[in-house]
């Protein structure tokens, strides 16, 4: 992205793990902008910070096809349990390929022989195969960040032989849980009828490897900046400002249709509305992030979502003192955390999730020991956020009981939970995920 310093590269968790690593052994990140350009345009590579960033040009109108059209409007729906109707386009298939192609011929042209490249997520499925016909020589790894969904669903793509097929063309694939990994082998043997043993298929001139590598993130920094000064008046600033309430329960999501943001509002309300929480005693703060909004599945989510929280708070709130208070709106990342420790109780409801970063965020930040988190059976961290109260969003009830069973939750069983939780994050970031998937991969060949 730019800024006024000039090109760097979008803040976040896969950032800092994959830099460092870069740097050291003189990688090339190869990527989209973040800006429309034309697609015919060649873009000059540049250096920062020790790394070498090459940009990869995507037009306007491709930008519209491939990413808000193939990649957001069928690929995503369709992996997150088909939660809305996939659009499926022919003109959008089309422009997802020539993207693809257009990663591919870059990557073939910049990596250096017998070198190893590793592809990321759902926007990219095809370059695998397209990379490896004019490469061979190179080590191809691939990690999708979102569920893979189960053969009934993906059959209903009707591209589905041709992305199993592209990804079949690396040498090994990551996913985040057991179950995309089985949803995928399903899938390969089911549609293309491969040959799986083991976490491995044989395709007739290599084999892929299909494995889990759940994700993390970088849990020092987030611990750091959790404890730094700043952050503590920050967050006791933030307390004063919502009056002072016993319990803050929180809500930081991307305002995607996936993450449950709705229900969990609802669910807020049922308990106001039953006197099982009570307006200026627990206030909830919703952080939305602006996402894809040129996608009309997101403009509906927000309209409801926002028309939810203008109907929650003309109902339970007194001047001054809303029960909820929402921000769409990208906050800095030191806010967040200063947030996440002003959050009591934090809420992670999707109705399907790769994994869910931000429920790893908030335990992180909770360097006092204390704070709960409720989350969802469905996010991909469930596996192994097991002292978190789990609850099955799509059950009203349950989800009413389990955010009134977080807010009474004696000291005591919050400190053992969050000790639980703390403890397995601490031996799992983002680090080493990233040494876990690469030397897997350097050992495939
Ligand atoms: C995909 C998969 C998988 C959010 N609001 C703000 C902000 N964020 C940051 C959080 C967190 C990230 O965005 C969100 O990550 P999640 O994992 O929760 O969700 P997705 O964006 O859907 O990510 C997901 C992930 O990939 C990684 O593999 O876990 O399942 O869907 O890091 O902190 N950051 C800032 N301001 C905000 O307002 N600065």
């Amino acid at each position: 992205m730019r800024t006024e310093e000039g090109w760097t590269p979008s803040p976040g968790g896969l950032v800092r793990a994959l830099w460092p690593m870069l740097r050291e052994t003189g990688g090339t990140w190869v990527g989209w902008s973040g800006e429309p350009s034309s697609a015919d345009s060649t873009p000059e590579g540049f250096h920062v910070d020790g790394v070498d960033l090459l940009p990869v040009p995507i037009s306007a109108s491709e930008l519209e096809l491939y990413y808000e059209g193939f990649s957001n409007d069928a690929l995503w729906p369709l992996y997150h349990d088909a939660l809305r109707e996939s659009t499926y386009d022919v003109d959008q298939w089309e422009a997802y390929r020539t993207v693809n192609e257009r990663f591919a011929v870059t990557l073939a042209n910049v990596a250096p022989e017998d070198s190893v490249v590793w592809i990321h997520d759902y926007q990219l499925q095809l370059v695998p195969a397209m990379l490896r016909a004019q490469r061979p020589d190179l080590t191809i790894g691939f990690f999708l960040h979102i569920p893979f969904p189960p053969v009934e669903l993906f059959r209903r793509l009707p591209w589905r032989d041709d992305v199993i097929e592209h990804l079949l063309g690396c040498d090994l694939i990551g996913f985040q849980r057991p179950k995309d990994v089985a949803n995928f082998a399903a899938c390969a043997t089911d549609l293309l009828h491969v040959d799986h043993h083991d976490g491995i298929i044989e395709n007739p001139d290599h084999q892929t490897r299909i494995n889990v590598f759940p994700i993390s993130i970088d849990v020092e920094e987030v611990e750091e900046m959790a404890a730094g000064r700043a952050t503590r008046q920050r967050m006791s600033r933030i307390r004063t400002r919502l009056g002072d309430p016993e319990v803050v329960l929180l809500g930081v999501d991307r305002l995607d249709y996936t993450k449950g943001i709705g229900l969990r509002l609802r669910a807020f309300a049922a308990a106001l509305e039953e006197g099982r929480l009570e307006a200026g005693r627990h206030v909830l703060v919703q952080v939305a992030t602006p996402t894809r909004e040129a996608v009309e599945h997101y403009q509906d989510e927000r309209a409801q979502i926002e028309r939810l929280v203008g109907e929650i708070n003309g109902r339970f709130s007194s001047i001054g003192t809303p029960v909820i208070h929402y921000l769409y709106q990208t906050l800095p990342y030191d806010e967040l955390v200063a947030l996440y420790r002003a959050g009591d109780v934090m809420l992670v409801t999707p109705f399907r999730d790769g994994m869910n970063l931000v429920a790893k965020e908030y335990v992180a930040s909770h360097i006092d020991g204390d704070g709960v988190l409720v989350l969802s059976e469905f996010a991909g961290a469930a596996e192994e956020m097991v002292d978190a109260v789990q609850v099955n969003p799509h059950d009203d009830q349950a989800l009413q009981d389990a955010i009134v069973q977080a807010v009474e939750m004696h000291r005591h069983e919050r400190r053992e939970r969050m000790a639980g939780l703390r403890s397995r994050l601490q031996g799992s970031d983002v680090e080493g995920w990233a040494n876990h998937f690469l030397t897997a991969l350097r050992t495939t060949r």
